[in-house]
């Protein structure tokens, strides 16, 4: 049985980019959400950079939820898993397979802010899990927590890294609406990516092949489609710098001359000089003890810590 809860309306994304484009391209330095990446070819890209050299926070994870998905579903005895940004599929039946064998799997909530995504994934999981309840959540995870559905004792995923395009404070912020919303005993499963040294984590983020560039340019494509904005998509270079202060990588577009960009359905014009960069990214690397303090601060306990054989990525489970 398949249900979707849809709680974004039709024209949500339409009307939150052209207030993020707004705003982003209005600020001094310019920026623009990494969420506006993902439109159906930035996800292919995303699903490239997943299986290049460079990009190893995919295959860490998948190693570790390899490894410890029976662990998973024995310490949680789950009967709902909600899975946030719910993209990643074949780390989903990791788990899925990990609960189902364990027996007390009942109900799969994925949330995801694509409408389309989300069906597609629903139907397929379906199809490979007879008997499971799917359902679907149209929304966006820093908004509609509160509509989860599933019952107890449930394990929220968030996989991937993707905590890291938060910066602390929204992650405080989203660390203590996920505590929130679960009731004491439920569980929070969390992958971060780790601090490591700069070479390979610039290089995760600036691969070989350009596939990341591609990706970083694909947002100035969705603002042309979507906003008519006439962005020459070449004229920008991709660039991914560590910035060891803040322990995140940054990506941003960089200006090769002087231009102007009309973007129409918002009535701007936007000057960029030569050399001028656009931020479009952060992604957050983190340390054990960061992350025990984040949640810990939030009113998790914490459950179990994870890593691959590299210890270049963590898995970790926090109890509500
Ligand atoms: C999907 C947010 C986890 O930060 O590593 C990959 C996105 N950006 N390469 C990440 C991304 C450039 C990715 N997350």
């Amino acid at each position: 049985m398949t249900l979707i809860d849809i709680h974004l309306t039709p024209d949500y994304a339409v009307r939150a980019l052209r207030e993020d484009a707004r705003a982003g391209l209005t600020a001094e330095p310019k920026w623009l959400a990494p969420k506006w990446f993902y439109d159906a070819r930035g996800s292919e890209l995303f699903e490239r950079i997943t299986r290049l050299p460079e990009y190893y926070p995919t295959r860490a994870e998948r190693e570790i939820l390899d490894n410890r998905s029976a662990e998973i579903a024995k310490l949680t005895g789950a009967h709902t898993l909600v899975e946030l940004g719910s993209g990643s599929s074949e780390k989903t039946r990791l788990l899925l397979d990990g609960l189902r064998d364990h027996g007390t799997l009942t109900t799969f909530v994925p949330l995801d802010v694509s409408e389309t995504a989300l069906r597609e994934a629903a139907a397929a999981i379906e199809a490979d899990y007879p008997g499971l309840v799917v359902h679907g959540v149209v929304g966006d995870f820093t908004a509609h927590l509160d509509k989860l559905p599933g019952d107890a004792p449930r394990v929220v995923a968030f996989l991937g890294g993707t905590i890291g395009n938060l910066i602390p404070s929204e992650r405080e912020t989203f660390f203590a609406s996920i505590r929130e919303v679960l009731e004491p005993g439920e569980w929070l499963l969390l992958g971060t990516d780790l601090v490591k040294d700069p070479a390979t984590l610039v290089a995760a983020y600036d691969d070989s092949a350009g596939v990341t560039a591609e990706f970083n340019r694909n947002v100035l494509r969705v603002l042309n489609r979507q906003l008519g904005a006439d962005f020459d998509v070449d004229a920008f270079s991709h660039v991914a710098i560590w910035d060891a202060e803040n322990e995140w990588i940054e990506m941003h577009l960089r200006a090769d001359r002087a231009m102007r960009v009309l973007i129409p359905e918002i009535g701007l014009e936007v000057d960029f000089a030569e050399g001028e960069e656009l931020s479009t990214e952060i992604s957050a690397k983190f340390h054990r003890y960061g992350v025990e303090a984040e949640l810990g601060k939030a009113g998790f306990t914490p459950g179990a810590w994870w890593t691959d054989s590299e210890d270049r990525f963590a898995l970790s489970l926090w109890q509500a």
